[in-house]
């Protein structure tokens, strides 16, 4: 293959069978399974390598809430078996790893164009092919594009008077440098009190001078429990792998956890407190899981979160912070719960300071820090661990016009809607992995994306061997999907967070639950019925479309955790 003068292998021009957006788990996964059926893919990445999520977020501190033995791909016996894992909750170094050692394995970056944006991608009805256009200024076709952009990838930065005025380094979690940040003996302000924060602090504070925390929302977070793997535990994993990856696929979240099947107002409160006890000391989310309607119940949820919010108030001993770090207003795990290792007892460190923004808004980021209500911070670094546009941010970012040159950025612009979470009506042959509609950020994502991927390959073998070359999902069909994701979201708890599940995070996004919450193995067993349907609500090559029925069975479809 000709090379270009960057060096990158020259491709401008060129058509293949299948476009992938992103080289992270799902467009790995998707690579590797559209060889399979003798289709060529070409792969583009804006990263310098492998990994998306795990490629961008090397903040100290981050690791996986999914644990190990559970975080990664069954799709090759070999590979999970052959894979060994060095802690209870994977590191992101660790994760990295693995993501290249999938690469390396099947052969996958051959494949890949890393440094690669899609900036557009615009389906021409006449050709049957989707046009995409790069950042490396190369246009190529594909019959078929599949968005693997992921969740939680588009960075967010806060919208704050000054940002990018402070005239020491800064860093976002999501975008952290490849080389690492020495914090040592410096005074750093971290703003942002989500997953990321709760999982950085701790481990900067070890390092810094001084920590200030600048935290709006306090969040609910359930020690983690890592340790290092016991290799007994991995090794009764590996040998049950086969049933507990099925477990896995079958259960609403996508992981086997310690499922209650009672409910919290069920038991005495001695043995509530009993199960949360238990559960929290032996760490993780399976806390979430003590009683089976802690997402559907505002009573039920109430003594979860007041039994976290003791633990706060017994590991945080300077009351006035405690109190600030706990949450009240929404319900626990309607904004994603957290797992970190010693996050409120950091807060008892003579070098961490809270400031409460509710009590002391920030005003403007400064040259020399950050300027709240009450005083000027004065810092060496400061750290934005404010998250990210999450699920549609990737998928907006570029501009991608489907038929009729109708723009998804506007299609969705009063929240994302497709089919069955895979199929913007207007956008044939366009597929997302994970995306809005679909268990996804709910889920453990690996076992979501080996179903979208095992999904869309099967859709395309289907095509293949009838000749068919155009599906596109049917508008009503879409319409009932979209509604029934609302109204399965309606029946929980989540709404009521101001939560990114809902948008809320970023200013003028549309307030709708983007996930599906009706639980991994029904979605899974829905995808697979309208598929051995026929592809109910997608029509192929102008055929008529098979009539959807996917709401006549209208069973709740309920996660509870
Ligand atoms: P999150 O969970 O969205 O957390 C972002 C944090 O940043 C959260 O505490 C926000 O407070 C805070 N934030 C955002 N904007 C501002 C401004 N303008 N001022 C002050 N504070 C702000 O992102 P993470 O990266 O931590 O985690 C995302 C997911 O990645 C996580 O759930 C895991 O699935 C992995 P707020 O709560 O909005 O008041």
């Amino acid at each position: 293959m000709m090379q270009a003068p960057s060096g990158r292998p020259e491709i401008d021009g060129r058509q293949f069978d299948v476009a992938i957006v992103g080289a992270g788990f799902a467009g790995l996964c998707m690579l590797h399974r559209i060889r399979a059926l003798g289709l060529s893919a070409r792969v583009f990445e804006a990263g310098a390598d492998v990994g998306g999520t795990w490629y961008w977020n090397r903040y100290p501190g981050a690791r996986c809430d999914v644990e190990s033995m559970q975080y990664s791909f069954s799709f090759d016996e070999a590979l999970q078996q052959e894979w060994s894992w060095s802690e209870r909750f994977a590191a992101q170094p660790e994760i990295l790893r693995y993501a290249n050692h999938v690469a390396d394995r099947f052969d996958l970056r051959r494949d890949i164009s890393f440094e690669t944006r899609v900036e557009a991608a615009a389906w021409d009805d006449e050709r049957g092919l989707w046009t995409v256009e790069l950042s490396t200024g190369a246009t190529v076709s594909a019959r078929f594009c599949i968005m693997a952009t992921g969740c939680l990838s588009a960075a967010k930065m806060p919208e704050i008077p000054g940002l990018g005025s402070f005239a020491g380094p800064s860093y976002h979690t999501g975008a952290w440098p490849k080389e690492g940040v020495s914090f040592s003996a410096l005074r750093v302000g971290v703003i942002g009190t989500g997953s990321s924060g709760i999982q950085a602090i701790p481990v900067i504070a070890a390092e810094a001078g001084h920590l200030t925390v600048f935290q709006r929302t306090p969040n609910y977070s359930l020690p983690a429990g890592n340790a290092p793997m016991s290799p007994d535990y991995a090794a009764s994993w590996k040998a049950a792998y086969a049933a507990r990856r099925q477990e896995a696929r079958m259960t609403k979240s996508g992981a086997i956890y310690d499922f209650s099947e009672r409910g919290a107002l069920s038991v005495e409160e001695a043995e509530r407190r009993r199960e949360y006890e238990a559960r929290w000391n032996k760490g993780g989310a399976n806390f979430m899981h003590a009683f089976n309607d802690l997402a559907v119940s505002q009573e039920a949820n109430e003594t979860a979160a007041e039994f976290v919010r003791e633990q706060i108030r017994k590991i945080v001993v300077d009351p006035g912070v405690a109190d600030a770090l706990t949450p009240r207003d929404y319900p626990i795990g309607a904004k994603r719960i957290c797992l970190d290792t010693g996050y409120f007892e950091t807060f008892n460190r003579d070098n961490v300071t809270l400031v409460d923004l509710r009590a002391d808004p920030i005003e403007a980021i400064t040259p020399t820090g950050v300027r709240t209500t009450s005083a000027d911070h004065v810092f060496d670094a400061l750290v934005f661990a404010t998250g990210f546009d999450a699920m549609t941010g990737a998928l907006l970012a570029m501009d991608v016009r489907g038929r009729d040159g109708e723009s998804l950025r506007e299609k969705w612009a009063a929240g994302p809607r497709n089919h069955l979470g895979l199929m913007p009506a207007g956008f044939p042959n366009l597929f997302t992995i994970t995306g809005p509609g679909s268990p996804s950020v709910l889920s453990n994502v690996l076992v979501s994306i080996e179903q979208h991927v095992e999904w869309i390959a099967e859709c395309l073998g289907f095509m293949q061997v009838r000749g068919l070359s155009v599906i596109a999902s049917d508008r009503d069909a879409e319409d009932r999907w979209v509604e029934h994701v609302n109204e399965v979201a309606q029946r929980t708890l989540y709404p009521r967070a101001a939560s990114w599940y809902m948008g809320a995070n970023v200013p003028g996004k549309p307030r709708v639950f983007m996930p599906y919450i009706g639980g991994v193995g029904r979605y899974r067993e829905h995808c697979a019925a309208v598929a051995a349907a026929g592809y109910e609500g997608f029509r192929f090559d102008g055929a008529p479309a098979v009539a959807d029925r996917s709401q006549d069975d209208d069973r709740p479809m309920l996660r509870t955790g």
